[in-house]
């Protein structure tokens, strides 16, 4: 049984909260990849050049990014010969398939934050100016203090006016203390000061906000190595994550910050926000096959709750066959 196959067996049956929300949230990118799968299907039904062709044109304009499209369009082209499937259904449900092993054979699938035994956890999170690391800061401290952790935000973008303000709203929603510094200061010193509070307190989870100037490559990096010099003093082993945040609705321009970041510094997950605003969701398949870092979480909306774990079956269901008595 082939993998789409597999998976509306598994979902389209039983409720599943998880799935249900990717299937919604994805709606605009299934329009703009499955319907037009579906179509080149109908159109070809036994496959040529031009289905390879257009084939790779869909793969392109939804942001699949080119290197994975043209290593999957190799990959199926020997496959359809050497098995001798000249279907186009058959071909579709194929290249799911590899675009599944592809993703997982670039490394591990992992999503919760990992929690040291003692002391404070430190997770900083990185990402350009508005692709929403706060939005996201604020879902994930909701989600890990419905689980019972103790947590602390540092503010620790202080070049952009009103981030920290920002921030603090959200720490005040979640009563959350927020540590803050003044506009412009070092964000280095108002690190220290949260992680020094965070020891002092004990607290479980310390997520500190930075901010992503990604104009001089040299700058951010010596920001960032700074930043994680005086962690790393503070709290020994920390910070313990890194997660770059990416804005879905940027496309391919997504790709490239996350290269960028990727060369500064290391990064253990990202987080793709936005996803329901895009129709272009195979920006997933190319940051994975650029960075071989997990997704570790999606962010489907504007909510508190809309911030769900990354979970590539449930991703494939939401790209490729949603709830059928949908839109679509
Ligand atoms: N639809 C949708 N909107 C989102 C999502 N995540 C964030 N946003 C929105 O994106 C906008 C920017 O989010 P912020 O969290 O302020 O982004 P930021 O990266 O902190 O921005 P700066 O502090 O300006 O650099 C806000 O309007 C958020 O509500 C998401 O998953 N879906
Ligand atoms: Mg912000």
């Amino acid at each position: 049984m082939g993998l789409l196959s597999f998976l509306k067996d598994k979902f389209s049956k039983k409720k599943n909260t998880n799935v249900d929300s990717y299937s919604e949230g994805m709606s605009k990118s299934r329009q703009n990849f499955s319907n037009r799968l579906n179509d080149l299907s109908k159109k070809y039904k036994k496959v040529n050049q031009e289905y390879f062709e257009e084939l790779e044109e869909i793969l392109i304009e939804s942001d699949v990014g080119v290197n994975l499209t043209l290593k999957v369009i190799d990959e199926l082209l020997q496959e359809s010969r050497e098995k001798k499937i000249n279907n186009a259904d058959e071909l579709n449900e194929l290249l799911i398939d590899h675009l599944f092993s592809g993703y997982m054979a670039k490394g591990e699938s992992i999503n919760d934050i990992r929690f040291v035994d003692n002391g404070p956890t430190v997770l900083l999170v990185v990402g350009v100016n508005g692709v929403g690391k706060t939005t996201t800061i604020a879902k994930l401290a909701h989600r890990y203090l419905n689980q019972g952790k103790s947590i602390l935000l540092v503010a620790a973008d202080t070049f952009r006016a009103g981030a920290s303000e920002q921030l603090k709203i959200w720490g005040d929603r979640l009563n959350i203390e927020v540590v803050t510094g003044p506009y412009n200061s070092d964000p280095s010193s108002v690190a220290f000061d949260g992680l020094s509070k965070a020891k002092k307190e004990n607290i479980d989870l310390v997520i500190v906000d930075v901010s992503g100037r990604l104009h001089n490559k040299q700058y951010l990096m010596d920001e960032l190595s700074k930043l994680k010099r005086v962690i790393n003093k503070c709290i020994p082993g920390a910070p313990h994550e890194t997660f770059l945040i990416i804005d879905a609705t940027t496309g391919q321009n997504g790709v490239v910050q996350a290269k960028a970041f990727a060369e500064v510094t290391d990064l253990t997950g990202v987080v793709i926000t936005k996803m329901d605003g895009t129709s272009k969701g195979g920006i997933i398949l190319a940051i994975r096959e650029e960075l071989g870092v997990p997704v570790r979480f999606i962010g489907l909306g504007e909510k508190m709750t809309d911030l769900k774990e990354f979970d590539l079956e449930s991703y494939i269901y939401g790209l490729c066959i949603g709830d059928k008595n949908g839109e679509d």
